[in-house]
């Protein structure tokens, strides 16, 4: 049985099928971890989560920023926005299933036996890795919860407070914990927030560094992988931290990492799978495009 971790999907299901074959990935025994962001902007976005959703028995997934929205957009809590490409998702014969098994994932999976951990954006530096999961825990309990999912998704949304408090409380607490997990780049080591600059390593505005960066991060050793950030095109120059978002959705690479040999395949976003839809034990998760081709 492999591990294999891949970056960012934004609905781009070819590269992603090119992907698997290229491993000959086999759902039965083989495990696919996502980082999350698995729809939006690229083609397929609901095709991508159906095939996702009909081997989720062989999947691991941590939520980006991008599938919150999701979340968010399905209780019509934030309208969709120039340039996302929900709608189909959102009017979908099966949305409630689909969404409702996006709304179980984590915000951070740590894998305790191959001591390294799987995340959307990243950890910030001031926190441990059992700080971190206990944080991570209560968004997603809040994500599970009927009573707290609205108001999480409705409270969600905001740039501030920039930076973790422990006495924060309610759905500001959540947000901080959501901004740190989904949406993080450049932070001070105490783990103040610039969530405008998307920009490469060199971008940092003065005072902030990339999370993974500084110098007293309090994971330091711990190995991490995580996507959200294709400016980085796949390099962080840190050991034993994976950036995993080479940008496919943006006409670049989808890259997928074997997590027990650290072995990088990729492939080209126009590049397609033949995968037959082999997986599907749902008749309304097959792909019928697939099984044409
Ligand atoms: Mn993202």
């Amino acid at each position: 049985m492999t591990v294999y971790a891949v970056g960012d999907l934004q609905g781009c299901l070819e590269p992603l099928k090119c992907l698997l074959q290229r491993v000959s990935f086999q759902p039965d025994k083989d495990t696919l971890w996502l980082v999350g962001d698995l729809v939006n902007r690229g083609p397929q976005s609901l095709e991508t989560l159906r095939f996702l959703y009909a081997m989720r028995d062989s999947v691991v997934c941590v939520l980006g920023n991008h599938d919150l929205h999701l979340l968010a957009a399905g209780r019509n809590i934030e309208r969709l926005k120039k340039g996302d490409t929900l709608r189909e998702i959102l009017e979908a014969p099966d949305a409630n299933e689909l969404l409702d098994w996006l709304r179980q994932q984590k915000l951070l999976h740590y894998d305790a036996q191959r001591d390294i951990a799987l995340v959307h954006a990243g950890i910030p530096p001031q926190w441990t890795l059992k700080k971190a999961l206990r944080c991570a825990e209560e968004v997603e309990e809040a994500l599970r919860d009927d009573n707290l999912f609205e108001p999480f998704l409705d409270g969600m949304y905001g740039n501030e407070p920039a930076k973790w408090d422990k006495d924060l409380h309610g759905v500001t607490r959540l947000r901080v914990i959501t901004n740190y997990f989904t949406r993080m780049r450049f932070c001070t080591v105490d783990g103040k927030l610039d969530l405008k600059s998307k920009e490469g390593l060199d971008s940092a505005p003065a005072g902030y560094a990339p999370w993974f960066s500084h110098k007293d991060r309090k994971t330091k050793g711990l190995n991490i992988i995580f996507g959200h950030w294709a400016a980085l095109e796949g390099r962080c120059n840190e050991p034993g931290v994976y950036a995993l978002d080479t940008g496919c959705v943006w006409g670049n690479v989808m890259t997928l990492l074997n997590v027990d040999t650290r072995e990088l395949i990729r492939c080209d976003c126009d590049e397609r799978g033949n995968l037959a839809p082999s997986t599907s034990s749902n008749p309304s998760a097959s792909d019928p495009a697939a099984a044409q081709r």
